[in-house]
């Protein structure tokens, strides 16, 4: 699959980056084009930069209940920090295929004590939910980024974000988690995708949300089958090329077990297989529930590329 220009991952800084190590991105100079700005936080995507999934839900499709304790979750957020990620993704209500939405006070419940904790700590967190009320509580907590699979379309959503300087990520789902897989349909699955992100995108910033505090992603495994996961994938470089910086989360997905066959706890060879292949076609966010494994993973990617 060729790569579009615009969208090729410029090596050899990132490769040092990488090296260089550290999760924050707080007081670096970065280069002005290439700049996310979350709250306190600047990430320069002249290196791609990996958000960790933290899933505080006892039902999510990998890693459900394995969190659900504060104490277990905090420790998993620290270690993926100490692994190399650069930002943490705080979920309490889980968007796997079929699930139903969880109550606003028991999503609160779950996701505030830990952004507030880690945000305590200087980490970058995002916080994974599609409800205003959890958004404003979060951002109130310390959260720098919201990342939302509903690309923030609830009435006061983009409002909660406006005035806040966090950066928020804009995920496209056809349907709703309890009947998105049933019978997903397309015409031209990248330019519908494309098309609805950069709505979504002109919303935001005509809500004054600045361009530089705007992710896309086009939401993999979200009203999506195989083969429109595998366009999208291919496709990546036409949404990069959009100007906004775009983020992947392949990590484990269903799609991965149809084409390797193997159960949910067995995809990390394909996950790694695939956060490559995006951050080859223009991704500079990943996010992965295997942060070590995606490092090491990035930085044979990026020492190669850096040689070529
Ligand atoms: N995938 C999941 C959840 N949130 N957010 C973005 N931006 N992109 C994604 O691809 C994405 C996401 C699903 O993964 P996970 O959080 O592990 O599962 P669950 O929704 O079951 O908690």
């Amino acid at each position: 699959m060729p790569r579009g220009d615009g969208a090729r991952c410029d090596a050899r800084p990132c490769l040092e980056a990488l090296r260089r190590g550290g999760a924050r991105a707080e007081g670096k100079p970065v280069s002005a084009d290439r700049v996310l700005r979350c709250g306190r936080h600047a990430f320069d995507l002249a290196r791609p930069r990996i958000m960790g999934v933290l899933n505080v839900t006892p039902n999510s499709f990998s890693d459900g209940g394995r969190y659900f304790n504060p104490a277990r979750a905090l420790d998993h957020a620290r270690r993926m920090i100490d692994d190399g990620a650069d930002l943490i993704d705080v979920g309490g209500e889980s968007t796997r295929p079929g699930a139903l939405p969880v109550d606003e006070r028991d999503e609160l419940g779950r996701v505030i004590p830990l952004v507030a904790a880690l945000a305590a700590d200087g980490v970058p967190v995002s916080v994974d939910t599609r409800k205003p009320a959890v958004m404003r509580a979060a951002l109130a907590a310390g959260a720098a980024m919201v990342n939302d699979v509903c690309a923030l379309e609830a009435p006061g959503a983009i409002e909660a974000l406006a005035g806040s300087g966090a950066g928020v990520c804009l995920m496209h789902m056809q349907g709703d988690p309890r009947t998105m897989q049933q019978a997903p349909r397309y015409g031209d699955v990248v330019g519908e995708v494309r098309a609805y992100l950069l709505a979504r995108a002109a919303a935001c910033e005509a809500a004054g949300i600045a361009r530089d505090r705007i992710v896309l992603d086009p939401g993999f495994g979200f009203g999506k089958t195989l083969a429109h996961n595998l366009a999208l994938l291919a496709g990546l470089p036409a949404l990069a090329a959009a100007g906004y910086p775009v983020l992947a989360g392949l990590s484990r997905k269903s799609s991965l077990g149809e084409i390797t066959g193997r159960a949910v706890d067995e995809r990390l060879a394909a996950s790694l297989a695939a956060a490559l292949a995006a951050v080859a076609r223009g991704v500079r966010l990943l996010r992965v529930h295997d942060v070590r494994e995606t490092v090491d993973a990035l930085k044979v990617w990026l020492a190669v590329e850096a040689a070529a």
